[in-house]
C-alpha cells in the first residue's frame, strides 16, 4: 500500500511510477506472460493497482447505476411474470456491484471512499445508464442489447490477470446470460407483436443505438488506457474489437426480426471484416461520461438519497454499539 492515503496524487503519483523496482516489475510481467493470476497479497506495480482499481470501481458503479433505468419499470411491468423476472434481474445487478466492490477493496480502496467518489463525480460509470427508459420496449432493449454488450466485454475480461476480478466476472457472466435470455425473449415478443409494439421497439432501438456504440469506449486511436491495460492482461480485447464482436454476434439477431439499424452507413466491410458506421457523436459520449447526460443528475440524486437513508442500516451492522444497534444474543 502507498502511505496513509490510497493512491498518491500529483508529483507523488509520477514518482510512484518512476520508483518502481525494475526486478520486481520484470518478475511480475513474466508471471502475467505465463498466464498466472495476480492475487491481492502479491507484489504489483503501483500503476497496475491504480488502473485496476479505477476499472473495477467504475464497473461496480455501473452495476448499481445500471439497476436504475430498468428499476423504474418494476411497478409498471406489463404482467406478473415480467415483473418477477425484472425484479430478479435488477436484484442481480446490485449483487454484481457487491461482488465488484469487494474485488476492488482487495486493492486497498475502502468502499466508503468509492461511494463518495461516485457521488462527487470523481469516479465514472457506464455512459448508457444516463439515458431514460421511456417505454417498456426500452427494458427489452437494455435486457437484450446492453446485457449482450456487457457479456462480450466481461467474457473477455474474465480471462484477465487479476484473480479476484476474473473470478467475480465468471459468476457475473453466468447471471448475465439469464438476463440476456429474458431481454431477448421480451425483444422477440415485441418484434413479433402488433404494429404498435413493433413501432415502440423500433423507436427504442433508434434511441439506444448511439449509446450502445459508445458503451465499448472511444475508438482505439482515442483510448487512453487500452495499451497499458492490454499489456498487463487487465483488458483482454480493444474497444474496437469488442464493438466489432458485438455487431458480428447480435446484428443478425436484430435484423432477422425485421428491426432496422438507424444508420444508413452501417454495413460490414467484407474485406476487413469490420463494421462501418456513421460518426456516433463522440462529443456526446464525452459530455455524458463527464456528468452532462440526460439523466446524470437524477441518477446521482437517487444514489445520494439511498446512501443517506441507508445510513442507519450500515450503522446497525457495522457499529453495533451505536444508536441503531441490533441487540446481540
Ligand atoms: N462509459 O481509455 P479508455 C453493465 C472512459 S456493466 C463511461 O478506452 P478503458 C451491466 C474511461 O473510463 C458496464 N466511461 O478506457 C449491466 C476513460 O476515462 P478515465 C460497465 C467510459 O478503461 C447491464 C476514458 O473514457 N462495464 O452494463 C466508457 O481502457 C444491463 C477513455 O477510455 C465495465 O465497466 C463508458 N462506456 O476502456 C447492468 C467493464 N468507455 O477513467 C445493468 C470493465 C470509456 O480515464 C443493466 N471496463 N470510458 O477518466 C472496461 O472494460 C473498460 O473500462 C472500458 C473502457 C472498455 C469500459
Amino acid at each position: 500500500m502507498y502511505g496513509g492515503g490510497f493512491i498518491p496524487q500529483g508529483d507523488k503519483h509520477k514518482r510512484a511510477i518512476q520508483d518502481e523496482d525494475p526486478e520486481k516489475l520484470a518478475a511480475f510481467e513474466a508471471c502475467i506472460e505465463r498466464g498466472e493470476k495476480i492475487e491481492p497479497t502479491d507484489w504489483m506495480p503501483y500503476e497496475y493497482r491504480r488502473q485496476l482499481t479505477r476499472m473495477i470501481e467504475q464497473h461496480a458503479h455501473s452495476e448499481i447505476m445500471g439497476a436504475l433505468p430498468e428499476g423504474t419499470w418494476i411497478t409498471r411491468a406489463p404482467n406478473f411474470k415480467r415483473k418477477l423476472a425484472l425484479i430478479a434481474k435488477v436484484q442481480d445487478e446490485i449483487g454484481h456491484a457487491q461482488l465488484l466492490y469487494s474485488a476492488a477493496e482487495t486493492l486497498g480502496k475502502p468502499r466508503e471512499q468509492m461511494i463518495n467518489d461516485l457521488l462527487s463525480g470523481k469516479s465514472k460509470y457506464s455512459n448508457v445508464f444516463n439515458y431514460p427508459a421511456e417505454t417498456w420496449a426500452d427494458v427489452a432493449v437494455i435486457g437484450f442489447l446492453i446485457d449482450a454488450a456487457a457479456i462480450v466485454n466481461q467474457l473477455a475480461n474474465a480471462k484477465g490477470s487479476y484473480g479476484p476480478y476474473a473470478r467475480a466476472l465468471k459468476r457475473i457472466c453466468a447471471e448475465e446470460s439469464f438476463h440476456l435470455k429474458q431481454g431477448y425473449e421480451a425483444f422477440v415478443y415485441l418484434a413479433t407483436g402488433s404494429e404498435t409494439q413493433r413501432a415502440m421497439l423500433q423507436d427504442a432501438v433508434n434511441r439506444w443505438w448511439k449509446p450502445i456504440i459508445h458503451f465499448f469506449g472511444p475508438p482505439d486511436k482515442q483510448s487512453i488506457h487500452s495499451e497499458k491495460l492490454m499489456k498487463w492482461k487487465v483488458k483482454m480485447a480493444s474497444n474496437d474489437d469488442m464493438r466489432n464482436q458485438f455487431f458480428d454476434q447480435y446484428i443478425p439477431k436484430i435484423l432477422e426480426l425485421g428491426i432496422t439499424i438507424p444508420d444508413p452507413n452501417f454495413r460490414k466491410n467484407e474485406e476487413t471484416g469490420e463494421w462501418e458506421f456513421s460518426d456516433p457523436d463522440w462529443d456526446e459520449f464525452y459530455r455524458v461520461i463527464r456528468g452532462d447526460g440526460p439523466c446524470n443528475a437524477e441518477r446521482i440524486a437517487v444514489r445520494r438519497w439511498a446512501e443517506e437513508h441507508g445510513e442507519w442500516v450500515r450503522t446497525a451492522l457495522m457499529k453495533p454499539d451505536e444508536k441503531y444497534a441490533i441487540p446481540m444474543a
